[in-house]
Formats: C-alpha cells, structure tokens, sequence
C-alpha cells in the first residue's frame, strides 16, 4: 500500500496518550484542527470538512464482488477488479509529502469472542484523533491480532478531496475496504459504517450472527430488573437520544432508571440461553449536534463536556462551538461551517435562512463521557435482548406503537421500513424511501439474503426477543408533532417491555397489536383522548396502497427474495380486507 500511495514517512498509532497528545498538537499546528477553549471545552478541538465533504456519499459507496448478485439491487456494485484499479489511480502517490498513519483497531473490546480487528491506513491525522475515540486503537490490538491473525485490511486517502474521484469500496470477499478523497467521518472512519456495517453484516452470514444499525439500552424497573432493547432507526432519527433517554418525572420518582449500551450499532448474537445478545462494537459516540440540548439530551450534553472533537459546527473568535437548537443563543458573530462569517438572521439570495452549523455537523466523544453509560456496555458477551424495535419517520400512516404477531411477522415489519429522508443522508429532505430495518445503506450484501438471513435466525432462537415497531413523528393537520417524544419515549418502552414479558394485554389489529385503553401509562402527560385516537389511527384504505408498495418493492430482489415475506404481504392484505369491506359497506 504504501508502495502505492508513496507516503513520506509511516507512523504506527499505539494508542498512547502521549501520542495523541503529540497529534493533536501537530494538527493544531497545521490548522488541521483548532484547540476550543479548555476551560469551556476541556480535551476538545474542532475539524471542518471540506464544503463538498459533509455527509456519507451514499451514491458513491460500492460493494465490490465477483458476481453482481451478491451485492444486490440495494447497493451499487462494482465488480472486484474494475474497482481495484480505478480505485489504485486515485490512489497512487495520494499521500506524496504526506504521513501514512497505521491504526490497528478492534471494533468491540479487545480479545472479547464477538470482536473484530481491523487495521486502518491513513493520511488524515483528523482521521487517526477520531478512531482513538469511537474505537478501541493501539499497540494491545496488534498484540490481540498476533502474527496471522484474521483482520479489515482498511486503507483510505483524502487524496485531493475531488468528489469527482470519491469512491467508498468494500471488498467483503477480502475483508477489504477503500476510501478515497473523502474526509467526512462516514466515509473514513473505517471501522465504523464500513466495517462495522457493511463487512460485518457479510461476516455475520456467514458466521451466523447479525450486524445492526441498532442502538442497545437497558430499562431499570423499580424493582430493579433491568430490560434490555435493540432499536434500529434510519441515520439521524433520534438513536442518540433514546438511548440516552432520562426517564419523565413521575417515572423517575418510582426508580425507572435507563442505561446506555449504544447508540449506533448492535452485533447480534445467539447465546446458548437461545437468547438473542447484543454488543456495541464502538468505543464511542459520533453524533448529529445539531438538536442536541439539555432537553432532548442532556446525557449526550453531559458526554461531549470533554475530550471531544466537534466537525463543522459554528465557531466562535473564542473557541467556544454552537449549533441550531442546541444550549444557547447564537452569539453575536462566528464562522459557520462552510467557512464564511456567520450571523444570526443571516439569509442567502432567496431568502433562506443560513444555518451556522451543517445540519449533519457531528460531535465524536468517548462513551465513557456518558453519565449512564451501562455498567454492562463493556461486557465482552454483550447484553441479552427483551425486545427489538424498528422505526422510521413518518408523519402519517405509522401508529405511535404496535408489536409483530411473531418472529416472521417481525422481519416482515423491519423489511418494510420507511422513513423521510435526513441530512444525514445525500438526497432530498423528506423524501420517502424504504430503509429495511434502518440497514438500506449499510448492508454489505443483497438484501433479499439478508432478510433470508433474518428468517434463519429466528428459527435457530429458542426464546427470541419480541419484534415491534415505532413511530414518534406522526403530525396532525398543521403538522404539529401528536406525540412530545425524548423522556416521555420511555412510556412506550415500558408498554413494550410489559408486552414482551406477558405482563400486560393488547388489542389486536390489522398491524400487529397496540396497547389496550389506558395501556400507556400516560400519568402525568397531558396528551387527549383524541390525540391518543389519532397516533393510534389505522387508515385502512392508505394501507392496502401500502401493501402493493412492499409487494413491489419486495419484486426487485426477484427469485432470491424469501416466499415467506410475499405471504406476509397476503396475510396484511386479508387482515385490512375485512374492516375495509365492513367500512365501505358502511359508508
Ligand atoms: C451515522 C449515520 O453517522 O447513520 O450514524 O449516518
Ligand atoms: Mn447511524
């Protein structure tokens, strides 16, 4: 590689303080990255990326394999060798005048059976400073891997950031991934997305364990039982929040307490219990601050106080970060994060408003920062699941909560997602798309394998955790939010928690089954009757529209596709038939 890229000279990151530090200082140095105010800020810098560089290039971002139906209609493909060698273009002499970095790495805690190792190469010393976070990076992981050790050969180059040549290559078939002329976390921080997604989902099929897009937390009882929650939402949907999630006051009063085990991604396991285990293979937080206060998270505030790297926020003359809907007001005048002065009521040409922090600016921080960091986040056999939840956003259609009939209903549940797309992706805001169980992007194989995947697993699960689905962006008819979301979430956790374990009953419809009257417990809440009817609504006409739209996004996948989830789509359909008939009758 270093043949290839021709760098100056080749640093090996050994995980030391004192080599950080020494980073730190030379990024500071070349303006790489800018010290905040340590008082305010302590151990915390800030990067910008390049304007063109601000969030994942989904468009961009290939699974590379020998057969095109390996990757699947759900990614873009490129056969093994064209990618090679385009790819070794942009690559050669890429890091001329520049250092390569080596940074070994485990993806989960070092020498636990669930772990992965990677070893990632670099010219980007922002790159190396963000991996010592969110993974576990140094010398102890060479030591882990030995000498013929089974590693992620990671490599990637900022090159000269040209978007024009930006490619995001996996080679699951070598356990292999290139980035190129990119700079934006997604994109570079191997381990994460790359590996942790991607390759991993390919190596889980074949090792029969799953890799997630899941958040992981656990629910303290008042009895002190603790509960534990798998929850897959497509990117910037909340994870961070609801994994952090402080209980509403009168459920704190009674001793709910949350802890948190993840906020991003969950390696699933069957445990010889036949329960289904999750662990976090990050070693820390890479989060949206736009959003983030002390009201919708003040543990994620609490987590990023100290040691952490703040990416294309607004800054201020005085070191000081600041980002739409966060803490503060705005001050007086600051750089946004394309660079230019900022002010508040700053508009473009037409009028826009101009934000002072990309509405996808991040935050990395340790989890150790995390006020409820579960004692158990670093367990190395992970912590067993009570339920899985699936959700997307959508502002009609979806109920606030139901559960899946069973295990097969539940894949069919998570293979339907939908959601309105984010700034966490490239595309227009808004605009529906399907995102199977939240893993459209990041699924490093054909997806129609996947689910099969899904099914399989849920056969070899003697007591598998509980499927359900929810959706906390349903507005009404001025596009107000029906339900307030953040703490008050945890009120349909506990229903879920209660369902999961036979605790408590529910109604039966079409969907699956919902709470009972007066199931949620909504003490202390002022939310009406009415407004409850309305999350709860099942408009049954815009559903069996909805089953024609699985029906044919299912088709794509074509005869790979798992015959058990087209019945699924036939026994939604009979289900809505009834009412519907009885409806119209009516009408
Ligand atoms: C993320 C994402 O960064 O999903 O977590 O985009
Ligand atoms: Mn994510």
């Amino acid at each position: 590689m270093a043949e290839m890229c021709k760098p100056k000279r080749i640093i090996w990151i050994d995980g030391s303080r004192e080599q950080q530090k020494k980073l730190e200082e030379e990024a500071v140095g070349t303006g790489e990255m800018v010290c905040l105010n340590q008082e305010k800020w302590p151990g915390c810098f800030y990067h910008r990326t390049a304007v063109n560089d601000v969030a994942r290039t989904e468009h961009l971002t290939y699974i590379c394999t020998r057969h095109k139906g390996d990757a699947g209609p759900n990614n873009n493909w490129m056969a093994t060798e064209e990618a090679y060698s385009i790819a070794a273009g942009y690559f050669n002499g890429s890091m001329r005048g520049r250092t390569m970095y080596v940074v070994p790495f485990s993806m989960g805690p070092i020498g636990s059976p669930f772990s992965k190792i990677g070893v990632e190469l670099t010219d980007s010393i922002y790159v190396v400073l963000n991996m010592l976070i969110v993974t576990r990076a140094g010398s102890a992981v060479l030591e882990q891997l030995g000498p013929d050790g089974e590693f992620t050969r990671c490599l990637h180059s900022k090159a000269d950031l040209d978007e024009n040549k930006r490619l995001i290559l996996h080679f699951p078939e070598d356990n292999t991934i290139w980035s190129v002329n990119s700079g934006y976390g997604g994109n570079v921080l191997l381990g994460k997305k790359c590996l942790s997604l991607r390759i991993a989902s390919y190596l889980g099929r074949q090792e029969g364990w799953m890799a997630e897009h899941m958040l992981i937390m656990g629910i303290e009882n008042p009895e002190g039982r603790i509960s534990y929650i798998a929850a897959a939402f497509p990117s910037a949907c909340g994870k961070t929040n609801l994994a952090m999630l402080v209980p509403p006051e009168p459920f704190r009063q009674r001793g709910y307490k949350v802890w948190t085990v993840g906020d991003d991604i969950a390696w699933l396991k069957i445990g010889s219990d036949g329960r289904l285990w999750a662990l976090n293979p990050e070693n820390g937080l890479f989060g949206v601050a736009p959003g983030t206060n002390c009201h919708s998270n003040p543990n994620g505030m609490a987590s990023i106080r100290k040691d952490t790297i703040f990416t294309n926020v607004l800054l201020t003359a005085n070191g000081d970060v600041w980002w739409e809907q966060g803490e503060d007001d705005p001050p007086a005048a600051g750089t946004a994060w394309d660079g230019r002065p900022w002010k508040p009521g700053l508009t473009d040409e037409s009028g826009n408003h101009l934000p002072g922090a990309h509405p996808n600016s991040r935050f990395t921080a340790p989890m150790a920062n995390c006020p409820i960091a579960s004692p158990e986040w670093e367990n190395p056999a992970g912590v067993p699941l009570t339920a899985i939840v699936f959700g997307g956003r959508c502002s009609t259609r979806v109920p606030l909560v139901f559960q899946s009939f069973d295990w097969k209903h539940g894949v069919y549940v998570g293979a339907t997602m939908s959601s309105e797309l984010t700034a966490a992706q490239f595309g227009k805001l808004g605009k529906v798309r399907h995102d199977p169980m939240a893993m459209l992007p990041f699924c490093g194989y054909n997806m129609a394998d996947y689910f099969t995947h899904w099914l399989e697993m849920g056969e070899r699960l003697a007591n598998p955790p509980k499927i359900f689905h929810v959706n906390w962006f349903r507005r009404d008819h001025e596009d107000r939010f029906l339900w307030p979301g953040y703490g008050e979430n945890l009120r349909v956790l506990e229903w879920i928690l209660r369902r999961a374990e036979g605790e408590t009953g529910a109604v039966k419809t079409p969907l699956g089954y919902i709470p009972e009257r007066d199931g949620l417990n909504l003490e202390g809440l002022s939310v009406d009757d009415a407004t409850i009817a309305r999350l709860f609504a099942i408009d049954t006409a815009v559903w069996l529209k909805e089953v024609e739209d699985h029906r044919q996004f299912f088709k794509q996948f074509e005869r790979r596709f798992p015959a058990a989830l087209f019945a699924e789509c036939d026994a939604l359909e009979k289900r809505l038939r009834p009412i519907n008939m009885a409806r119209d009758m009516k009408g």
